[in-house]
């Protein structure tokens, strides 16, 4: 068992080898484009946050992809590599028009040691935090994604270490928020669509996750054009195998949850368009099977998502 492993698009992969896989992707890159690595950051046990940006000359519109704050949702970062892998090698009619229009940024994996720790064993594999220790607490690691500086600790997140939604001992408090948040404020205006992908309830999620002082869900100013592109989105989805798949606000379709990337995307980095899809299961270790047609349903629904935002 002890047969070194290799980067594989149709299965799950470590993160050495998605590293490895991001540097086969950038060899790969197509002609006229630029297709560079920079490291947004680094994880507290060192490993860093990697960003690929595939790119042409001018100034154009970013599409970004990121997958993997939450360690054990291994569908995500696999159908996100399909994404990359669909860009790099302009699979289609559909990835031929959108890089014209376009440049595309992918982060694989925003949170490196919970990942590599939902690696270790069988008693691991459903970690979801980060892993950086608490003070005063046995138990470990941060809900990245309740530990973002938007409306942190408003609703849906625990001030409990113990808790899986622990949302940290301040607003972005873990070095892996801060890298993301410091890199959205620099190029949020820059950026068209920000998709930070989850698994697996089967949902196009969009601001908010938080409530109001009266404890209602809270809308942003943009909602109609948002749940416009969502249902864009989703339909382009469920067309592909017929699946159904929810849409709405994080807080009325899910539940409330605040300090949240996407909150951050919107209210911060000034992205009018930030989606969390839930990907299709079952549960969070679906079989390497489940990959190609979640990235099929995906990317149909990303061909239409485009095409509707440049209607509103
Ligand atoms: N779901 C997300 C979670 O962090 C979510 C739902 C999306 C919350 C966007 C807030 C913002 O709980 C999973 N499966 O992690
Ligand atoms: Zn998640």
């Amino acid at each position: 068992n002890d047969k070194p492993r290799v980067f594989d698009i149709n299965d799950f992969n470590t993160f050495e080898d998605i590293l490895a896989g991001l540097d086969d992707f950038v060899a790969r890159c197509p002609s006229g484009a630029s297709c560079t690595l920079e490291d947004i950051g680094n994880s507290p046990q060192g490993r860093p946050i990697r960003l690929l940006k595939i790119t042409k000359p001018g100034t154009r519109k970013i599409v970004w992809f990121d997958s993997a704050i939450h360690a054990r949702e291994w569908l995500a970062p696999a159908t996100n590599l399909k994404l990359l892998d669909a860009i790099i090698s302009q699979q289609d009619s559909n990835a031929v028009s959108l890089f014209n229009k376009y440049d595309f940024y992918f982060v694989i994996v925003m949170n490196p040691d919970g990942y590599v720790y939902s690696w270790q064993d069988f008693t691991t594999r459903f970690w979801r935090k980060n892993r950086s220790p608490n003070v005063g607490s046995s138990c470990v690691g941060t809900d990245l994604n309740r530990n973002y500086d938007a409306n942190w600790l408003n609703d849906g997140t625990s001030t409990n270490p113990c808790s899986d939604t622990y949302g940290g001992s301040s607003a972005a408090s873990e070095v892996e928020t801060q890298a993301v948040q410091n890199y959205l404020r620099n190029i949020g205006s820059n950026i068209i669509s920000l998709t930070t992908i989850h698994t697996t309830a089967q949902m196009i999620l969009i601001p908010y996750g938080h409530t109001d002082a009266n404890g209602e869900c809270a809308y942003p100013s943009d909602h109609q054009d948002q749940l416009a592109a969502a249902n864009a989105f989703a339909d382009g989805i469920e067309n592909t195998f017929g699946t159904s798949w929810d849409r709405g606000t994080v807080c009325t379709t899910i539940y409330p949850a605040s300090g949240a990337t996407m909150d951050f995307a919107y209210d911060t980095a000034g992205i009018k368009y930030s989606f969390t899809p839930e990907l299709r299961g079952p549960g969070f270790d679906p079989p390497a099977s489940a990959i190609q047609p979640s990235f099929d349903e995906v990317w149909n629904g990303v061909v239409d998502l485009m095409a509707q935002i440049e209607t509103l």
